[in-house]
């Protein structure tokens, strides 16, 4: 199976990516995780991205906060595909961050997913490589099945709440 790379600006991301590492792991994928900054090391950050597909990887996973370019500067030197977390690390609550992720120029995608959304930068990862692992599908699959069961005992909880009132 393919590796996916979990790449954070700074050290001071790493509380919430942790969620996107232990989700990983619950599906049985291979994860490396790195500290590399678009800003502080780019030259690492452009050869780790460069040499990613030939070093096993399938999906890039880059959370950065503030002025976030990391994702989308890991985009530009490879054509796996690469999520990006914009972390909220800032006075702007992370609307920097979202919005210096999400709005690439054309030509260099970077599929974005909420501030500190961790588990669904994951998920997405996970689906991506599902694309040739039919094992990763079904455990998807039993993933769905399981949050449906959760909600509909919510909501018959909630039917016996409203009942009694
Ligand atoms: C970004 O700047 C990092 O991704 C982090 O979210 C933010 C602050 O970094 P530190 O000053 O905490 O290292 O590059």
């Amino acid at each position: 199976m393919k590796k996916v790379a979990v790449i954070m600006g700074s050290d001071s991301d790493f509380p919430t990516v942790k969620g996107a590492i232990k989700t990983l792991r619950e599906f049985g994928v291979p994860v490396e995780v790195r500290v590399l900054s678009a800003h502080r090391t780019p030259a690492e950050a452009a050869a780790f991205s460069s040499g990613a597909a030939e070093n096993g990887f399938g999906v890039i996973i880059a959370a950065a906060g503030k002025a976030a370019h990391l994702a989308g500067v890991l985009a530009a030197h490879t054509v796996l595909p690469v999520i990006g977390i914009p972390i909220k690390s800032s006075t702007l609550d992370g609307l920097d961050a979202l919005l210096s992720t999400v709005q690439m120029p054309k030509g260099i995608p970077v599929a974005t997913v909420a501030i500190d959304g961790a588990d669904n930068a994951a998920l997405l990862a996970v689906q991506m490589l599902a694309l040739s692992d039919a094992s990763l599908t079904d455990k998807l699959a039993a993933m769905r099945r399981r949050m449906t069961q959760e909600v509909m005992e919510k909501n018959e909880k909630l039917q016996r709440e409203v009942e009694a009132l």
